[in-house]
């Protein structure tokens, strides 16, 4: 699925199964508010490592700059893409029924020297779509300034939010 069908799209959203879709799309609508295309698409490390692989090996070729990996229990998915990509890795914990995404968590963080995995907090999909556009935004150029122009509007949004939680 891709965002906006006229543009390449520059973040790739993967996950170990549809099942994690109701806490990636968070990932989705925050580069949606900031107008960055992105592709999602289930990506599975262990019913697809076929698939995984070519996805990580082709995703800088194919144009992507940052991938969003998220999945649940056994999370290999973004540690493996990060062995087979050049490209910046965010992490996504998945909670499941059990453990309260501790597993999830685990499998993500603790990655090994040489193959680094931002991860994000348990479920925090919001983050990583911020994250990645943060990575966006760091670089040269006309949309990596757009890009920075609309974080800062978007935390001075969060202040605001801040002071009316306290008017409340
Ligand atoms: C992981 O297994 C997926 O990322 C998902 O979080 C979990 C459960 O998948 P389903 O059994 O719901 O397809 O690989």
């Amino acid at each position: 699925m891709n965002n906006q069908q006229d543009q390449q799209p520059v973040v790739g959203i993967v996950m170990g199964s549809d099942s994690d879709w109701p806490t990636m799309r968070a990932a989705a609508e925050a580069l949606d508010a900031l107008d960055v295309p992105y592709e999602a698409d289930v990506v599975s490390a262990h019913r697809m490592p076929d698939e995984m692989l070519s996805y990580g090996r082709e995703a800088a070729g194919r144009g992507l700059r940052v991938i969003i990996a998220g999945a649940g229990g056994a999370a290999h998915l973004p540690g493996m893409l990060a062995a087979v990509t050049e490209l910046p890795v965010i992490g996504v914990p998945v909670p499941l029924r059990y453990l309260d995404g501790m597993d999830s968590l685990l499998s993500i963080v603790q990655m090994p020297a040489g193959v680094p995995v931002a991860t994000v907090s348990i479920g925090g999909a919001r983050n990583a779509g911020l994250l990645a556009a943060r990575i966006l935004g760091a670089g040269e150029g006309t949309e990596a300034q757009r890009l920075r122009t609309a974080m800062r509007a978007f935390q001075s949004e969060l202040a605001d939010m801040a002071h009316a939680k306290g008017e409340a």
